[in-house]
């Protein structure tokens, strides 16, 4: 595998993931409105779903549960860190400082998304927490006119092999453009990836968060898609996954934890388990950690006027080997802060 190509094998190919294809497939497995399907059936696309359907936890964008919770475990002693692990509090002040952590931030252009776009680094920035002038917050954007000359989008990588472990961000969705018309189909993400090394490889591996504020992929409200990838073909698309849509509005502060067990994917999302794959689709190969966000091709509006979306990243972590809860996560960024720490890896 070919790590230095990691990030930008996202650029040079049609990365499914949070990608080109889930488009087409996702579609062919849809759930009724407000529930997750539970239909195990498998499509001539391979695509199956499963979940178990619950409402998401009342929204910790105030005074919520995410705060408190970190209020109580920095009250209690010191959180011991965890061995291994990538510690990110995003608090740069360019995208250019990035790279000097392990960041690829994406240029040139390449799916997915909207054929002809490109990606520009431009389009991640770094601004002040507004209601904490003490942290940072990463900002990424993604606007369009309407064709793929005009559609610029972004995305960041780190490329630190990543498999067995929990994965975790803190990620504020948004549901309406910061400009222009609404209406576009927009995908905003938190996934691991691998390249793909041929046609249906089975090593292949990716893991999702996708959010799609305007529904899309045969969901017509705003939908959270997790989703665990055994393979794909690019062309023509053939999607081998099995994806749960949580039918819900997900806007505002959302805290997202992945759990790769020893034979099990476990997706949370601020602290309820939303859905657990295993079977074929569990990784086989380390993986980068990504955000991005992105136009559905099909799923853009009818003008030429121009749209601005974006969505806000806190912070990521990553603890190798270790199965971490979101509450134990949360306690272990409370910690790092504490302790002055706005970036570590000790994956590398
Ligand atoms: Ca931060």
């Amino acid at each position: 595998m070919l790590l230095a190509a990691c990030g930008g094998s996202d650029g040079n190919s049609d990365t499914p993931g949070s990608s080109s294809g889930s488009t087409s497939s996702a579609s062919s497995v849809t759930a009724p409105g407000g529930e997750g399907s539970t239909s195990s059936a498998t499509s001539h696309s391979s695509l199956n779903a499963s979940s178990a359907f619950s409402e998401p936890a009342s929204s910790s964008s105030s005074s919520g549960g995410t705060e408190s919770s970190l209020s109580s475990a920095a009250a209690s002693s010191a959180t011991s860190i965890s061995r291994h692990i990538l510690f990110d509090d995003f608090s740069y002040s360019s995208s250019n400082q990035m790279p000097t952590n392990g960041w690829y931030v994406r240029s040139g252009g390449g799916g997915p998304g909207v054929s002809g776009a490109s990606w520009s680094r431009d389009y991640v920035t770094f601004l002040a927490d507004p209601t904490d002038s003490s942290n940072r917050l990463m900002r990424m954007r993604a606007s369009t006119e309407g064709s793929g000359a005009t559609t610029i989008q972004s995305q960041v990588t780190h490329n630190g092999n990543y498999l067995r472990g929990t994965y975790a961000a803190r990620m504020y969705f948004y549901n309406d453009p910061v400009s222009g018309t609404d209406g576009d189909q927009i995908v905003e993400t938190f996934y691991t990836i691998t390249p793909l090394n041929f046609s249906m490889d089975p090593d292949y591996s990716e893991i999702d968060f996708e959010y799609l504020a305007n529904g899309g992929w045969g969901q017509s409200k705003p939908t959270m898609f997790l989703t665990t990838w055994e393979t794909y073909q690019p062309d023509p698309w053939l999607a081998d996954n099995i994806h749960t849509p949580i039918v819900a509005d997900h806007a505002g502060w959302r805290t997202l934890v992945i759990q790769v067990d020893e034979d099990e994917v476990r997706y949370y999302i601020d602290g309820a388990l939303r859905a657990t794959h295993g079977g074929k689709y569990y990784p086989e190969t380390p993986m980068s950690i990504n955000f991005n966000i992105w136009f559905i091709e099909e799923g853009l509006i009818n003008s030429t006027s121009q749209r601005v979306y974006q969505q806000d990243v806190d912070w990521v972590y990553f603890a190798d080997q270790d199965i971490l809860d979101t509450r134990e996560v949360e306690a272990q960024v409370e910690q790092l802060r504490q302790d002055g720490v706005s970036f570590r890896s000790d994956r590398d």
